[in-house]
């Protein structure tokens, strides 16, 4: 494998990246994938697709109404980048750490940094101070860009050697006064396609976190295989959604898929379901990338709300269960694009839009990808036979510097870690994370099978399924942790009448002996069921704490 000579002078990212041989294969199948010997995405995002469409369309909306066009951002992201290489000493290679809820200024200085050739690192505003200290010492950040509402844990995490910089405050060193002085015009640095551009972290439920490595070439290849190819986007759409930029799912859907395209996207800070259908309604929405969970919520809440500008909907980051989909497309006439995306293949690689859409099922590859099942040596099972999802394609699986790598990539594909059925047409239909099936007295359960069924029950609003130890009978059986709809009883007989429902709706055997009734669901701060922990709880019959409970420990602790 030949790399491009790098822009880097700080050449930290490609001494990084895992030995070669350790790497998925990748493929270029599409005209489109065929990319310059120079390229830096930040440049082509702007410059590139206001050569396309135009340097003063809308770009950027902020939740208040505040709109940048995209000359607007070029300029602002320019002033930025003179202040990371004029004033802190940024060098090509570099990384940056950007730490802010979605909103323009996140936008800017996330340009700025790629325009600079330096490496960004996102991180989600929820993460506290001991874990931005992990993060530091992972990809060893030289200058940190923070919203000034934030910095309290990011000072707190003592990350050495970090000029930590806010923006969007009031004293007079904050980036945003101290970018004002700056000229607007900038020389964007010639960056290598296969120079890194992003490193991401995997929202992995347990143990030391992943860093992803991405390369410039591959921002702009998400948005041409899924974007291009199953989302078609068009350059009057106005997109919106829930995932933080830190998460690679909001930033392919709120910045790189709108800015390819020369489109516009509304930035939430906040877009829980009622924040996130009240933009939709007031900004016009057209393109929405919200999970699973947020959909089916959202379907209480559609009342009085004109969401008629809504063509598109993104539903990923966990199964979209059958139910949900059902029940929001009889609800608004939307048939939402189920996809399957992981933060090593930087996007989505399976999924289906319009009439190809299978309920259910996540639908086939993206164009540029290509997909198979396997078994646990590797070979392909046949149709209709459960095994693990392999993929390769454009992107793929490089972590940073970290042995788990090997795990990840065999014989050159990517394994998710998901258990899949491909069908004769060629639709691949999830099954469960491959550690989350249940092996119950023999019989293979796909959790998420028993919680489409529970939720076809009106009064289940959330569900999660696990194994659960069943001492007495020396195996496994079928528990479902369950939040109801309001006002509705916690009681023996509700229990009874969910296990009705889900024998009804599926073969028995797969029913639920044990439901707990919970007020909410462990979740990750992408928003992803924490099933270990339902089924730590499962075993021990004791609630784990939640992170934020640990946080608030952690920090009373040191405080004490
Ligand atoms: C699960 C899904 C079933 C699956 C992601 C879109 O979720 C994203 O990245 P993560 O690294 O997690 C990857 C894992 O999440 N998953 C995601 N989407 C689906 N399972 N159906 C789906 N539609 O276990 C996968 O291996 O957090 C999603 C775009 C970018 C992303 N990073």
């Amino acid at each position: 494998m030949q790399l491009s000579p790098s822009a880097h002078l700080d050449s930290f990212a490609r001494d990084s990246l895992p030995p070669p041989q350790q790497w998925p294969q990748l493929v270029f199948d599409l005209p489109e994938l065929a990319y310059p010997e120079r390229l830096n995405c930040a440049e082509e995002l702007l410059e590139g697709t206001m050569s396309r469409h135009g340097a003063d369309r809308p770009c950027l909306r902020a939740g208040d109404g505040a709109t940048w066009s995209y000359a607007d951002l070029r300029d602002r992201a320019n002033q930025i980048a003179r202040v990371l290489t004029e004033d802190l000493g940024l060098v090509p290679g570099n990384r940056v750490l950007l730490r802010g809820p979605n909103n323009p200024m996140l936008v800017a200085t996330w340009f700025a940094v790629l325009r600079a050739g330096g490496v960004v690192v996102t991180t989600m505003p929820l993460l506290r101070a001991g874990e931005l200290r992990t993060i530091g010492e992972m990809c060893r950040p030289t200058i940190a860009l923070c919203d000034a509402r934030f910095t309290e844990d990011l000072d707190k995490a003592g990350i050495q050697g970090l000029a930590v910089l806010p923006y969007s405050g009031t004293e007079p060193d904050d980036l945003t006064a101290q970018m004002a002085a700056k000229p607007t015009d900038l020389q964007v640095v010639p960056t290598a396609p296969d120079d890194v551009a992003l490193l991401a972290f995997t929202s992995g439920t347990t143990g030391k976190p992943k860093a992803t490595m991405h390369f410039h070439r591959d921002v702009l290849a998400i948005a041409d295989t899924f974007a291009t190819h199953v989302l078609k986007p068009r350059a009057d759409d106005v997109f919106a959604g829930s995932p933080p930029l830190a998460f690679t799912f909001g930033l392919g859907g709120l910045v790189i898929f709108p800015l390819r395209a020369g489109a516009s996207t509304v930035l939430l800070e906040k877009a829980a379901p009622p924040d996130l259908l009240a933009a939709v309604a007031a900004h016009r929405v057209s393109v929405l990338f919200t999970s699973p969970v947020a959909y089916r919520a959202s379907l209480g809440l559609l009342g009085e709300l004109d969401l008629s500008s809504l063509r598109r909907c993104v539903s990923a980051g966990e199964a979209l269960p059958k139910a949900t989909w059902e029940a929001f497309h009889a609800a608004t006439g939307l048939k939402i694009i189920d996809g399957i995306g992981s933060t090593e293949l930087l996007h989505i690689f399976i999924g289906s839009a319009d009439d190809e859409i299978r309920p259910g099922s996540t639908g086939r590859p993206v164009p540029g990808y290509r997909a198979q099942i396997v078994d646990e040596s590797g070979a392909a099972v046949p149709d209709g036979e459960l095994g693990r999802l392999a993929v390769i394609g454009p992107t793929g699986c490089r972590y940073l510097a970290d042995d788990r790598q090997q795990a990840y990539v065999v014989n050159g594909w990517n394994l998710t870690g998901d258990t899949y059925i491909r069908d004769a047409d060629g639709y691949y239909w999830y099954q469960a994370r491959s550690d989350d099936m249940i092996i119950s007295a023999g019989y293979n359960i796909a959790g998420p099978e028993v919680e489409d069924a529970l939720l076809r029950h009106p009064d289940v609003l959330e569900c999660g399924v696990v194994g659960a130890p069943d001492e007495q009978r020396g195996t496994t059986v079928v528990k479902a942790y369950v939040v109801l709809r309001e006002g509705v009883p916690a009681s023996p007989e509700t229990v009874t009448a969910l296990q009705e429902h889900v024998k009804a709706e599926i073969a028995p055997y797969k029913y639920p002996r044990l439901i707990e009734f919970r007020d909410a669901l462990p979740r990750t701060n992408t928003g992803k069921l924490q099933r270990f922990r339902l089924r730590a709880e499962a075993e021990t019959g004791a609630e784990t704490e939640t992170d934020a409970e640990t946080d608030a420990e952690t920090d009373s602790e040191s405080a004490g």
